[in-house]
């Protein structure tokens, strides 16, 4: 299938060539020009009161050959995580409907595989077709891809593929010795030259330094086509793996920093608070939203971690006058 890999470097708000010293300048702003400029981009592309609602469920968990230090799920460490089998797919559709019922219009389906199989993968291209029927947004995360896979996705009727570069290039050795960064951007092509959008963020709060937070936001915003969807997940604790809560949680200002800068290099990109709004406090979401991030999971669980409660979300999103699915 012919895909324009540029095409969102063809809109003229979207730059591709985007430095580190940029970033940090935009960054270190003061803070009040930071999300002005930031909530003026915003309104020029989204509507500034609708979030996203989007509800992930793990088809597959535990028991992941990859040795990611943040993640309960590697079979590397010692974690609570029991491993389990694909899930059926009528069990499937059932927690899509449940999803969609509870104000989801995206529902994500991950997988703790290196890759998938072929025989997986067919599992999973009925799922999409089914969860697709329902009427609501699909996407993926199942590892690494073969060319010919992101094709099978993309004939399934796959809107989004997740794939996240995690961190950035000076820290991600630190954190996943079993795939290259490379593996990673090249799966990313796989995807984008299938047709299928793109999901592709990261985490914070593993240890890194600022620094390394921007030169991830330089690296996704200067990917050939900027992703349809950034995921910002700040580490979901989890006891057993590398990564530990020493590593401290980000000051809550610099988060909203980093929302700010990632909604104005990315103009066009949906950017999820992912994982770890658990930790933050209703004045940091309304901070973040305010800066620009306009997505959220909804539902108690994550993968194998902790989400506010659904009421909480709908009371938080209804103070604010945001509409979602939810309220
Ligand atoms: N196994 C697939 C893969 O990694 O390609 C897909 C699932 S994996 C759980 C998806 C992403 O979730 C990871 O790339 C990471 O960014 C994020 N993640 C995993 N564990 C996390 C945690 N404890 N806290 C925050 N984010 C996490
Ligand atoms: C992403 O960036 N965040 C989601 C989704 N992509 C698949 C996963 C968050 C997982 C949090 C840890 C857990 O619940 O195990
Ligand atoms: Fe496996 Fe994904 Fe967890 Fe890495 S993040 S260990 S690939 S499930």
């Amino acid at each position: 299938m012919a895909v324009d890999r540029n095409a969102s470097h063809n809109n003229a708000s979207v730059r591709g060539d985007w430095e580190r010293a940029e970033a940090e300048a935009l960054y270190r702003l003061p803070f009040a020009d930071l999300i002005f400029q930031a909530q003026s981009v915003h309104r020029e592309h989204f509507d500034p009161n609708h979030v996203e609602a989007a509800s992930l469920l793990s088809l597959k968990t535990g028991g992941c050959p990859e040795d990611c230090g943040y993640c309960s799920q590697s079979a590397h460490y010692d974690t609570d995580v029991k491993a389990t089998r694909l899930m059926d797919r009528a069990d499937v559709v059932a927690a899509a409907q449940h999803a969609k019922d509870a104000g989801a219009t995206r529902f994500c389906m991950a997988a703790a595989w290196r890759g998938p199989k072929d025989r997986d993968l067919d599992q999973v291209c009925h799922m999409i077709s089914a969860v697709k029927g329902l009427g609501m947004e699909t996407c993926v995360t199942l590892g690494m891809l073969t060319p010919t896979q992101a094709a099978r996705l993309s004939d399934a009727g796959l809107d989004f593929y997740n794939h996240n570069v995690d961190t950035s290039p000076e820290f991600y050795g630190k954190i996943i010795t079993t795939r290259t960064l490379q593996d990673r951007i090249d799966t990313l092509a796989h995807v984008r030259d299938a047709g299928i959008k793109v999901c592709c963020g990261g985490i914070i709060g593993m240890g890194e330094s600022v620094n390394d937070r921007l030169a991830m936001l330089v690296l996704l915003a200067n990917l050939p086509s900027q992703p349809e969807s950034v995921p910002i997940n700040l580490w979901n604790e989890v006891k057993g793996v590398p990564v530990s809560e020493t590593a401290g949680r980000p000051d809550p200002i610099a988060v909203a920093r980093l929302v700010a800068t990632a909604r104005i290099m990315m103009p066009i990109s949906v950017v999820r608070l992912s994982a770890g709004r658990q930790y933050m406090t209703d004045e940091l979401q309304a901070l973040c939203f305010l800066a620009g991030a306009n997505s959220i999971f909804i539902g108690d669980v994550l993968l194998t971690t902790k989400n506010p409660q659904r009421d909480r979300d709908a009371n938080l999103l209804g103070r604010l006058g945001i509409t979602s699915g939810l309220a």
